[in-house]
């Protein structure tokens, strides 16, 4: 595999509305960030990515641009943004931006214009359709509820949005809109930011015709007929004019097809995010409701994403993000063995192949804010949704018991970084209340305990400098049957190390294979007291996990 830095690198994702409010307005900011940098310098990581931070009208906390080239009131001005780019540089940090151009805020100028007439020359930016005998001009759904269609008085028709009606899709057919973007894109990549996260790329290229969704979009809006050729095109116009990374969101993109995206000799993206993770306990009809999940079935999706990237390009590693619920709610146990799960988990990602992202607040093992009330979610997602829902008759609390495990709010309550009142987040009222765990759950306590699992993430960063075996090694899965561990040894040269990993809250046996039996082992890290006499079984507590190097 080339070595490239992207490869090496930890990201660390930032939501900056609820990161650090330096202001006291109860909305956190780009001042915010400056002043927590040297604490993620501390914590290791080499890349920022910033949730969205243009001006926008939030009805999508952002994901609703009304100008791509300026920076929403509430975070703060460009010259925030100019410091904030110069004091992550100085201190070797790579800041990457959110870059969503699937859609624009139906504030943004282009849209305004668009709707105002059929003739407008911006007419054609977004997507517009007559209805059909009085009813929509298909049978597309927004991911955020009801039809994809908005209907526009003025021009006696329909727009397109996948998400809310306040996020009119972007025509990428368009050529001129096409150069407007490549442009904007530069405008921030020769300020010298370092790449860009891409909100659903994949929802660029629409098919011709618009035709009606049988029995799922693939090809039709999701990875449609043009997608390759946007993304190559912007390849050409932009990136490899840059010593950038890429990094596209990409739901339903299967681990066949992303060597399409990915793949090094393809000149389109470095790496993608795909969902089939984060899907795996969603039922397929309704992600609010939320189904067991198996260990094999996490094994058998990180051992399919290695085996078909392998060689051909890189994967990106995640259990969460400004999505979906926290990642030891979901996979660890919030409870009892927190710290525990949380750095097996933790472990897991550090060590398989791929670029590994923390999502703010998972180095302190954060958990889902689990609120009782609909007022306390801000989400539009989530409001919709319940409101659909009460319409269809369902009962309030068995509504309000699938938000609070699948909300996406559970991620963006503020960052709990003391146990002073609103965990030292904010003076003012918090624009979305702070989980009440805060009291024991911030940065002061973890950095104050040598046993947090914030310094076990700082050990995890080191050791993946140190050890490139971390990054470049091959991987072989152990046990593929065992239900409770997940196991796997790294090898580059004659470098080896082994990652055993106990899942539940069981105590398990592991015994060691036996061509590694006469080996040398070396605790590398590990979340439990344990020395380095290994014979031949190692009986693992809750949660364990042990890295070695043979
Ligand atoms: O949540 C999802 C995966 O489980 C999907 O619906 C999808 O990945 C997501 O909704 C798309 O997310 C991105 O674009 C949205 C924005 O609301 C999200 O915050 C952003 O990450 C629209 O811009
Ligand atoms: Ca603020």
């Amino acid at each position: 595999m080339k070595k490239e830095w992207w490869k090496e690198a930890v990201v660390y994702q930032i939501y900056p509305r609820s990161f650090y409010d330096s202001n006291g307005d109860g909305i956190g900011d780009l001042n915010g960030v400056i002043e927590k940098l040297d604490y993620l310098k501390f914590l290791g990581v080499d890349v920022i990515w910033l949730c969205p931070i243009y001006k926008s009208p939030n009805d999508d906390n952002g994901y609703d641009i009304s100008d791509y080239k300026n920076i929403m009131d509430e975070f703060g001005n460009m010259d925030d943004f100019d410091r904030l780019l110069k004091e992550a540089h100085n201190r070797g940090i790579k800041i990457l931006m959110d870059l969503v151009v699937n859609h624009t805020s139906d504030e943004h100028e282009w849209f305004v214009k668009a709707a105002s007439s059929k003739y407008n020359p911006y007419r054609d930016y977004y997507i517009w359709r007559e209805g059909k005998n009085g009813q929509y001009p298909n049978n597309w759904k927004s991911f955020f509820g009801g039809s994809a269609w908005e209907y526009n008085e003025k021009t006696e028709d329909y727009y397109l949005h996948l998400f809310t009606k306040k996020q009119p899709d972007l025509n990428w057919e368009n050529e001129n809109m096409r150069r407007e973007i490549y442009k904007m894109m530069k405008f921030w990549l020769d300020k010298g930011v370092d790449g860009f996260r891409m909100d659903v790329f994949n929802f660029y290229s629409k098919k011709e015709g618009l035709p009606d969704v049988v029995d799922n979009p693939d090809g039709i809006y999701i990875n449609g007929p043009k997608i390759h050729d946007y993304i190559k095109e912007m390849h050409e116009e932009v990136f490899q004019h840059y010593d950038i990374m890429t990094v596209g969101e990409a739901p339903c993109v299967s681990s066949k097809m992303a060597p399409l995206y990915v793949g090094e000799d393809r000149k389109e993206l470095n790496m993608i995010f795909h969902f089939e993770l984060m899907d795996i306990s969603n039922d397929p009809k309704d992600k609010f409701i939320k189904v067991p999940w198996e260990l094999k079935d996490i094994k058998d999706i990180f051992m399919r994403w290695y085996e078909d990237l392998k060689d051909k390009g890189w994967n990106s590693l995640f259990m969460n993000n400004h999505d979906q619920p926290r990642m030891v709610s979901r996979f660890g146990n919030d409870k009892e063995y927190r710290v525990e799960s949380a750095k097996m988990l933790a472990t897991l990602l550090h060590t398989f192949v791929g670029t590994p992202y923390i999502y703010q607040g998972e180095e302190i093992g954060m958990t889902n804010a689990y609120f009782e009330n609909i007022s306390d979610y801000r989400d539009v997602e989530t409001l919709n949704y319940y409101n659909e829902k009460i319409k269809e008759g369902i009962d309030e609390e068995i509504i309000l018991k699938r938000i609070q495990i699948t909300s996406r709010d559970n991620a963006r309550t503020p960052m709990q970084w003391d146990n002073s009142e609103n965990a030292g987040f904010t003076n003012a009222t918090p624009w979305i209340n702070v989980n009440p765990n805060y009291k024991y759950i911030n940065v002061k306590s973890a950095l104050e305990d040598r046993n947090s699992i914030f310094y076990y993430y700082q050990k995890l960063i080191k050791l993946r400098k140190e050890n490139s075996v971390i990054v470049y090694g091959d991987l072989n899965l152990i046990y593929k049957d065992d239900k409770n561990i997940f196991s796997y040894v790294r090898k580059l040269e004659d470098k080896e190390i082994l990652v055993i990993l106990n899942f539940f809250d069981k105590e398990v046996e592991f015994e060691i294979p036996q061509k590694y039996k006469n080996k040398k082992f070396e605790l590398l890290i590990g979340n439990y007291e344990t020395d380095n006499q290994v014979k031949n079984k190692i009986k693992l507590r809750p949660y364990e996990a042990r890295v070695y190097s043979l």
